[in-house]
């Protein structure tokens, strides 16, 4: 393993254990974790291995493979300060000052991490960068957490450390997700549920399209949308948009960009259960409308799409999948197809011919099938 390897050459003893966590991606329920909804995500097969030993002080010592020449090797990062970690070093100093505000007695640490989530393609790395150091540190330090706990103060790390608000679905599809099943969340009472997902079975496969773009002028959209839907429950007079059941009332009270949000947000809610309903019936072949109905609520309706997610739906639609979204924050990253395997390679294609024909560099396509959450690897 790479990440011990580089471990016992960087710090010159062997790490106690090695970790890995997945990123994920979204297969529905986009937006709706902030407004208490429901969620259906799964573990890609590809995340972070963090390689870890404890270190009985308070110093924290960090190597990422990924982080070029490995000028950071060693670079200490003392818990007393927290906040001079910089880069991708804060989300591993938010996961530690995480624990420590919740009281656990986590201490210092070596870690190497070692990660191959496409990069800015919308996959979590970040998620399953916190996540593989939280079961890391839960470990040594005997703190006896479980995964959703885990997921919590991950997603703790991101808001109040790395500032970043983000709902809870990315933490805890990498820490609670099982091979061969979706995830599905209530993100209020976060109940979870491992719903079987074989596509290879039904004769399927998910493609993902990562476009390559990130229009980083989008940035504050999340932090709005969040803004605009809290305003809306407000208004509306509920504790969060989950708790809207008339639609149509709700709708005819609000205005403008507030009316378009919580209409997304009703509307998704409803295409997740309905697309559960069909897995299980059996009916996984049948989930494409719901996916394409997701995509345009989420273009439209609480716009958070970008021409290059669009142009990925289309064509993957025109070369004859049978659904397509954008998947995760949105405004770049990664979109989905859901296509029967005969036809993976017109969608590829069509998607492909696309983007030339725009003059835009060539979208990556990668096939994923539901990987494990969480594990120690050694
Ligand atoms: C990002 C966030 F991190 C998630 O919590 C979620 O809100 C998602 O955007 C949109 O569904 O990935």
């Amino acid at each position: 393993m790479r990440a011990a390897e580089a471990f016992r050459a960087t710090f010159g003893r062997a790490p106690e254990g090695v970790w890995h966590a997945p990123g994920r991606v979204n297969l529905i329920g986009e937006h709706t974790d902030y407004n208490d909804g429901f969620v259906l995500p799964f573990a890609v097969p590809w995340g972070v291995t963090a390689a870890v030993a404890a270190r009985g002080d308070d110093t924290l010592r960090l190597l990422s493979l990924q982080a070029g020449d490995g000028a950071d090797a060693g670079r200490p990062v003392e818990l007393a300060d927290l906040a001079a970690a910089e880069g991708w070093a804060r989300y591993v100093a938010g996961v530690l000052w995480a624990m420590r505000e919740a009281g656990h007695p986590v201490r210092g640490a070596d870690i190497v991490v070692d990660g191959d989530v496409p990069q800015g393609a919308g996959l979590s790395s970040s998620a399953a960068l916190e996540v593989s150091v939280a079961a890391a540190l839960n470990e040594l330090a005997g703190l006896g957490l479980g995964r959703l706990d885990l997921a919590l103060l991950a997603q703790r790390a991101e808001n109040d450390f790395v500032g970043m608000p983000c709902g809870i679905m990315d933490q805890a599809a990498s820490a609670l997700s099982r091979e061969g099943h979706a995830l599905f969340m209530d993100c209020r009472s976060l109940a979870t549920r491992a719903v079987p997902l074989d596509l290879a079975a039904a004769g399927l496969e998910l493609l993902i399209i990562d476009t390559g773009v990130h229009h980083e002028l989008a940035d504050g959209q999340y932090a709005r949308r969040r803004r605009d839907c809290e305003s809306a429950a407000k208004r509306l007079g509920v504790d969060a948009l989950r708790d809207v059941t008339d639609l149509s009332g709700a709708l005819s009270r609000l205005a403008g960009d507030e009316r378009r949000r919580v209409r997304h947000v009703v509307t998704e809610n409803h295409r997740v259960e309905a697309l559960i309903g069909l897995l299980r019936a059996g009916a996984v072949r049948e989930i494409g409308p719901l996916l394409n109905a997701s995509h345009i609520s989420l273009r439209d309706d609480y716009e958070v799409s970008c021409p290059e997610l669009d142009v990925a739906v289309e064509a993957a639609v025109r070369g004859g999948a049978r659904g397509a979204r954008m998947t995760g924050g949105g405004f770049g990253g990664s979109a989905i197809a859901l296509v029967a395997g005969e036809r993976a390679g017109a969608v590829r294609e069509e998607v492909e011919r696309s983007y030339r024909e725009r003059g835009w560099a060539a979208p990556r396509l990668l096939p994923a099938t539901p990987a494990p959450g969480a594990r120690r690897l050694a």
